[in-house]
């Protein structure tokens, strides 16, 4: 046994409180008592799965010292704190991270190997924490991981789902969902904490009270309850310093409760009302749109804002016996306008519940929250049906009918008789059904508003919430997305982290993204770009492995990898993508035009399980696949494979090895994005429209290092707004589209299911092409075609691709953070 001491990372320099790093040794007598002590076995008979239980054990014992360190600090300090309120947060797995933060991956892997076990083995016996769809869950594990890193006191809270995002398997080239019970053997993380159980009443009425001064005093009577039970994971910093909470509430039902209908005699009726409680924590929307009335996913919201809210109220009360100092101690983040009943439930608490007079109380809730949009698609704008709100929410609804009528004065009395106005401001939707409007219930109870990026932020002000926009002008901003370089550059690609650290002879870009700049004068250097492209092609080695593992398809590593990876939605136009293959597969085997460079198309993602067109995207590729992969005539110049199960893990594995990467949505569709900053910071160049992060990237890395096309969204909108797109007249004016479109109406792609793509020319040439994708069809070719003219000149590429890796700085969450804190929360690091 070896009892070498490696040294930790000592991280960024940030503060004074210094851990001890494990020894080799040490670490291995830790795995050793936690198979024996935690899991009951001895270590030798442990299978991969125990070994990671046991490794995740040893790996808990640090992370709480430092948490508690950490909670020791902020008591001390009773600073401002920030409250990160989501419905998801898509963490992936979490050992490699934690060791990696704790700078103790090596001393891990060290203890393992002298015991005989492979450390990446261990690794992938994690279930992955699939708690989110996309984007805006993974942002937010984003955001939990620099908050920690740079020592901001900041929590996270969120739903303990028991099933995450659904497994997707490929059968016949159709997506079939499997249910993901990610907890069923156990999750080492979490620390539940049944003593902060909370108490959350939901149904009953309301009783219209006077109290002993004649006041009006309602009373929420005759309520449910359902209690949440907290399970804390701890988020830990880069260096190790800093270790924050997330906080997931799983729903429990009450006991007591269910002992009075036991009481009373209905046993089966008191179970019924248990299983009914659980089910609320049980599994998360997998779709970012659901028909109204879905009365389970609003009291999957209402769990999560009462519990966070009592949680802060009740911290805040522990060394505070007055509310004076609330929002100057305490801000709220409502990630999407999902916890927007959070100003309901803040004004509850409150007024209700605190006796604050409601101008005060109102005064406060606006100075503590915040609201993020990450979306103008009107289908993603969740509205509630006031009956719904009335049955599950009384007093709430009552609250925002109050709110609503002390707002709508306010912009009477600034817009006299402008009705039309009101009725688009009202946080109530007349109609047939009346509707609360949740993001106009975030937009007044706020005193801040971001967009994901400059042109997404410029949207939501023109055209999602221009009224607003024009009443508070000075609330609103924009704070570009981010992502973590831990997880997507460190980790993820720990060869080109290296490259980088012995180039610019430090690591103190891990921490200070922008010192990835210290790579540019290395550009010229032959041999640096021959050492970048060497790192990349073992990237691709092991993902051409991946690929034959899991779909039998031989992919050439030297070919351009060409990767397009995220939710299958028709915004985002993996069908464009699609139609560029076909044309491309036309013009070698009807045209004899070979393409300049070998190329495999890479697909993944999940369509939602009712979302019937992105189900039939994921048949299309398949199809595609199988045709072009198996016909002789292209000779391996084209391949194009659709992984499975598309997850935060498969992501690690696949970004450091593409070279370009697809971030074609139509123009003014896509609010962000953030797949394109992890590609960038791997160094594979972006082929995508002038959308959502996509121009910023072009600013920052140069526009000859991206490649951008199409129409902007300007044009799109006049366009639309005009009647003037025809997609036919692209379809007659350009041979090359109408021979695409003509294979799909052909039966190339479907021999043995004549047919099946017709719906393709259906909503293409006669429902007027929704998403535009004839209008950039022709543009997207031309750009498809240099880029595989610029792949030809390695040296050329090569010089692309690092320019993109050393100018991502702007794209590290920590830069997004830093702004929120200064400009948003006024919070400061504690260090
Ligand atoms: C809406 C709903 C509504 C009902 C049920 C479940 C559900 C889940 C999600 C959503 C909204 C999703 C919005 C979203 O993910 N937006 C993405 O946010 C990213 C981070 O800001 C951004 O990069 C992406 O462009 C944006 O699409």
């Amino acid at each position: 046994m070896t009892t070498r001491r490696l040294e930790q990372d000592p991280g960024p320099d940030t503060g004074t409180h210094r851990h001890v790093a494990l020894t080799v040794s040490a670490f291995q007598d830790a795995i050793r008592y936690h198979a024996r002590y935690s899991l009951g076995k001895k270590w030798e008979h442990c299978s991969s799965r125990e070994l990671f239980m046991a490794v995740a054990f040893a790996v808990r014992d640090a992370l709480i010292d430092r948490m508690l360190e950490t909670e020791d600090r902020y008591q001390q300090a009773d600073p401002k704190r920030v409250h990160y309120l989501s419905m998801e947060f898509l963490l992936g797995q979490s050992l490699r991270n934690n060791l990696s933060n704790l700078g103790m991956l090596d001393p891990c892997r060290e203890a393992l190997r002298t015991m005989g076990v492979d450390l990446d083995e261990v690794l992938e016996g994690e279930s992955e924490a699939a708690l989110g769809n996309g984007g805006l869950g993974r942002l937010a594990a984003c955001f939990l991981d620099s908050l920690a890193t740079m020592g901001m006191p900041g929590y996270g809270y969120g739903i303990n789902y028991e099933y995450g995002l659904f497994k997707q398997a490929i059968d016949g080239g159709y997506q079939k969902e499997k249910p993901d019970n990610w907890m069923a053997s156990g999750n080492p993380w979490q620390i539940e904490r049944p003593d902060e159980a909370c108490i959350v009443p939901v149904y009953g009425r309301v009783e219209h009270g006077i109290d002993r001064t004649g006041g009006y005093n309602p009373m929420w009577m005759d309520w449910k309850i359902i209690i949440g039970v907290p399970h804390d994971m701890p988020i830990i910093g880069y260096g190790g310093n800093t270790v924050n909470v997330l906080r997931l509430y799983s729903a429990r039902s009450s006991e007591e409760f269910d002992m009075q209908i036991f009481n009373e005699g209905d046993y089966l009726k008191a179970v019924e009302q248990q299983i009914a409680s659980e089910t609320i924590s049980k599994v998360l929307y997998p779709a970012d749109s659901i028909e109204a009335g879905r009365e389970l996913r609003l009291l999957q919201e209402y769990l999560l804002v009462a519990c966070a809210l009592r949680d802060i109220v009740r911290r805040y009360r522990k060394s505070h016996d007055n509310f004076d100092q609330f929002p100057s101690k305490v801000a709220i983040q409502l990630n999407d306008s999902h916890p927007a009943l959070a100003v309901a439930e803040l004004m509850r608490v409150l007024v209700d519940e605190h006796a604050q007079p409601w101008e005060i109380a109102w005064e406060m809730t606006q100075a503590t929250l915040s609201y993020t949009n990450h979306t103008l698609m009107p289908e993603a704008l969740e509205k509630w049906s006031v009956s719904l709100l009335e049955a599950v929410l009384p007093r709430h609804l009552q609250i925002i009918y109050e709110i609503n009528r002390r707002f709508l004065a306010q912009v009477a009395s600034m817009w006299p008789r402008d009705y039309e106005r009101l009725r688009r401001m009202s946080v109530i939707e007349e109609g047939e059904q009346k509707r609360v409007r949740m993001v106009n219930l975030a937009l007044v109870g706020s005193h801040a508003v971001n967009g994901v990026s400059t042109l997404h932020t410029q949207l939501v002000k023109t055209y999602l919430a221009p009224d607003f926009a024009q009443l508070w002008p000075e609330r609103f901003s924009t704070k570009t997305n981010g992502v973590t370089p831990r997880r997507w550059l460190l980790q993820a690609n720990p060869l080109l982290a290296d490259l980088i650290t012995n180039t610019i002879g430090s690591n103190g870009w891990i921490a200070d993204l922008g010192k990835l700049r210290g790579l540019e004068p290395h550009v010229q250097n032959a041999k640096f770009r021959q050492a970048f492209l060497a790192v990349k092609r073992v990237n691709k080695v092991r993902l051409t492995r991946l690929i034959y593992d899991v779909s039998r398809v031989v992919v050439n590593p030297d070919a351009l990898f060409d990767v397009h990876i995220k939710r299958i939605h028709e915004y985002k136009r993996q069908l464009l993508n699609v139609m560029q293959i076909v044309h491309q597969y036309l013009c070698i085997i009807q045209d004899g035009l070979e393409p300049p460079v070998p190329r495999v198309y890479i697909f993944a993602g999940k369509a939602a399980p009712g979302y019937w067109t992105a189900k039939q995207i994921i048949k299309l590729i398949t199809s595609v696949g199988q045709v072009v992969n198996n016909d002789p005539q292209v000779k391996g110049l084209i391949r194009v494979v659709f992984l499975p199960d598309y997850r935060v893990s498969l992501a690690e594995q696949i970004v450091p090895a593409a070279d370009v990467n697809q971030q074609i949505s139509m123009a003014g569709t896509e609010a962000s994005g953030t797949g394109s900053m992890k590609f960038a910071m791997n160094g594979a160049l972006i082929v995508g429209t002038y959308d959502g992060a996509n121009t910023e990237i072009m600013e920052e890395v140069g526009e000859e290092n991206v490649f951008l096309f199409g129409l902007q969204a300007e044009a799109v909108r006049q366009m639309r707004e005009r009647g003037s797109y025809h997609p036919r007249d692209y379809y007659h004016r350009n041979p090359h589209i109408r021979r695409v479109m003509e294979a799909f109406a052909s039966n190339l792609f479907c021999p043995n299911q004549p047919g099946l793509f017709r719906w393709i020319g259906e909503s293409v040439l006669d429902h007027g092409d929704p998403y535009f994708h004839l209008a950039d069809l022709e543009s997207y070719i031309d750009t498809q075609n240099r880029v595989a003219q610029a792949f030809n000149d390695p040296a050329g590429w090569a010089c692309k691709a690092i320019f993109n890796v050393a100018r991502t700085g702007k794209f590290s969450s920590d830069r997004a953070i830093a702004e929120y804190a200064r400009e948003i929360w006024n919070i400061r690091p504690v260090l």
